[in-house]
């Protein structure tokens, strides 16, 4: 094959090859192939020098023919292939415009801290404070200076959840620690307040609870609490039934009634349970209030007056009552909510402004 025709052919296999290139790296590999340094071109050139002398410069004029037209070829795929390449990256990155932003949904307070705080103000506006305390108490504010035994059956591992420091590391023989616990109601909260502050005391105290109860229908571990106290000279049972008859009326109601039934609690004497007459059947008894016209909503008491021993008030001079309620407990019986378990199950319904 004569030198002609090697240049012939080499021009027609880069040109494919060009063509065939699907990428800026493959087109600029075809390049190096035919035209580098030690490309085919190059190779073929170097068989000029074998050639009768007035044949040199027609091979030459071909030769530099043949680079030319390749170089304007690999030019043209190059910029064929980067368009492509851009039109590629556009479109894998666009935005659609027209697409509907993202929605922002607002929010609203939880029913239960609703609640919490409807309670709360109903009492500031009777004159009471708030006051908060810790969540992990100590156990002489939580059981002993509210009168509890020794052997109350509160105090057992099964019933209230201890703390135990592990800071340095877990020791099996460590015996079981009592001295530190989740509290089990706010009332050490108001015990703390009386040691701070003599009487009068008229003090409300929401916060949260525990109790190593199994979640049901009734039951969460951990729940909030509302507790209040009120200490003053001459404070009587009657100013109890008063106070109460009045919040539940604001709570539920202003034709709600209330009754007293009597209970046992270790921090007051005489002790009551409190319930409000049924919203559904106005007392006259039905599904909602199992037949019975009314339904359990706190309890309360006198303050026991060891319970004053402890914070140093005197009992012949002051007497105080005391009452607490369950928040979620609450808001299931005003918005008829079957199951307590479904407050705390985060249910966005709960959460979400419609
Ligand atoms: C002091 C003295 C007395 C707080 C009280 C109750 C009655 C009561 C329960 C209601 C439902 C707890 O959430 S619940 O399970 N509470 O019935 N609590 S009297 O008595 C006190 C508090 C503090 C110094």
């Amino acid at each position: 094959m004569s030198i002609i025709d090697e240049l012939q052919s080499l021009k027609a296999e880069a040109l494919a090859s060009i063509a065939d290139a699907e990428t800026l790296s493959q087109l600029d590999s075809v390049r190096v192939t035919f035209l580098g340094k030690k490309g085919s071109l190059t190779r073929v050139l170097r068989g000029v020098g074998f050639l009768p002398a007035e044949e040199r410069p027609v091979v030459g004029k071909i030769s530099n023919e043949v680079r030319a037209v390749l170089e304007a070829a690999i030019q043209e795929r190059q910029a064929a292939l980067a368009e492509a390449d851009l039109a590629a990256r556009v479109s894998a990155d666009a935005i659609d415009v027209t697409l509907p932003g993202r929605k922002r949904l607002p929010g609203r307070k939880h029913l239960i801290n609703q609640i919490a705080e409807e309670v709360v103000d109903i009492f500031l506006g009777l004159g009471y404070m708030v006051a908060e305390g810790p969540e992990v108490e100590l156990d002489h504010y939580n059981f002993t200076a509210l009168n509890h035994p020794p052997t109350h059956p509160a105090r057992s591992a099964t019933d209230t959840f201890y703390v135990r420091d592990l800071s340095q590391g877990l020791d099996e023989d460590q015996g079981p620690v009592t001295e530190v616990l989740l509290r089990t109601h706010t009332s050490p909260v108001q015990v703390r307040v009386m040691e701070r502050q003599k009487p009068p005391v008229y003090v409300i105290v929401p916060g949260r609870v525990y109790r190593r109860d199994i979640a049901d229908p009734s039951h969460l571990p951990q729940f909030q609490q509302i507790e209040g106290l009120a200490v003053d000279e001459g404070i009587t049972f009657g100013d109890l039934k008063g106070t109460l008859d009045y919040v539940c009326k604001e709570l539920f109601g202003r034709d709600r009634m209330t009754r007293f039934r009597p209970h046992f609690f270790p921090f007051t004497e005489p002790s009551a349970e409190v319930d409000v007459s049924c919203g559904i059947c106005a007392g006259s008894g039905c599904r909602f209030c199992k037949k019975t016209g009314w339904l359990e909503i706190l309890g309360c008491g006198i303050v026991d007056p060891n319970v004053f021993g402890y914070v140093d008030v005197d009992p012949e001079v002051h007497t105080g009552f005391a009452f607490g309620m369950g928040v979620e407990r609450i808001a299931a019986l005003r918005y008829d909510i079957p199951d307590l378990r479904m407050l705390v199950e985060g249910d966005m319904r709960f959460l979400r402004q419609f």
